[in-house]
């Protein structure tokens, strides 16, 4: 009977979470890797990096098992598959060092760019360390995925030394009623993203890397675009 209760409301904070993410267009899933197992990532990252600068790491689970691995994680993969309806495959990774003084990301939504249909395409953004507004940790706007897809404007200034080329080339369009928050996320946590939330990164004003992997997410079968710089391909999990 204790243990049939204890399932119950398991069962209930899990509905919670999707609830949650369906009105928000976000939810995060605490303390899912440990420290020694995001420590081992960076370590990856690091030894993979070959250019002396920190530009972000594109598909980094393609030199790495344990990455793809890591994206596998089961919680990650259930709450995935929960919105999807249906089994996911991995999509795209990108690693992010975000050294010291990094430009974030502009305002953009994902699926700008995947172009997915319904409910097939969600983000996972896992911290691999402490994250803050102070050090570059993400901007979301609340709600803002009910919107679909909202218009983009060119931005002025483009260059930003070890962000991704495509980062702050164009900001979305987020209508006033919309206010964006900066949760603090901590080291082995991850952000779930709707396909159509919109989000930005903040700049790293702190002394340390911000260390952060992408990791998105298709339903099996589903279309999507590729794109030139990130080739994304739908890939089996482990
Ligand atoms: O990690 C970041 O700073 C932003 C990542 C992001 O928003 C994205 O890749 O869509």
């Amino acid at each position: 009977m204790v243990k049939t209760t204890y399932l119950i409301l398991i069962w209930g904070k899990f509905l919670n979470k999707l609830e949650f993410f369906y009105n928000n267009g976000y939810t995060i899933l605490e303390n899912i890797f440990s420290d020694f197992e995001c420590e081992e990532i960076v370590k990856i990252a690091n030894d993979l990096k070959t250019q002396e600068d920190y530009v972000p790491i594109m598909n980094i689970h393609n030199s790495s098992d344990k990455i793809l691995k890591f994206m596998s994680n089961e919680k990650i993969l259930e709450f995935i598959e929960d919105v999807f309806k249906g089994d996911a495959r991995g999509l795209q990774t990108e690693y992010f060092f975000m050294p010291p003084g990094t430009k974030g990301f502009s305002p953009h939504q994902d699926n700008t760019y995947v172009k997915a249909e319904g409910n097939t395409f969600v983000s996972a953004w896992i911290a691999l360390t402490d994250v803050s507004k102070e050090n570059g940790g993400l901007m979301i706007w609340p709600e803002t995925h009910k919107e679909e897809n909202l218009e983009s404007r060119q931005n002025e200034s483009v260059p930003s030394k070890n962000q991704d080329p495509n980062a702050r080339k164009m900001s979305l369009i987020i209508p006033e009623k919309y206010e964006s928050i900066s949760p603090n996320i901590s080291k082995g946590s991850v952000l779930i993203i709707h396909s159509w939330l919109a989000h930005a990164s903040n700049d790293n004003k702190s002394k340390e890397n911000r260390n952060a992997l992408l990791c998105t997410y298709i339903k099996k079968g589903a279309n999507f675009r590729s794109g030139n710089y990130a080739k994304r391909q739908s890939f089996n999990l482990m």
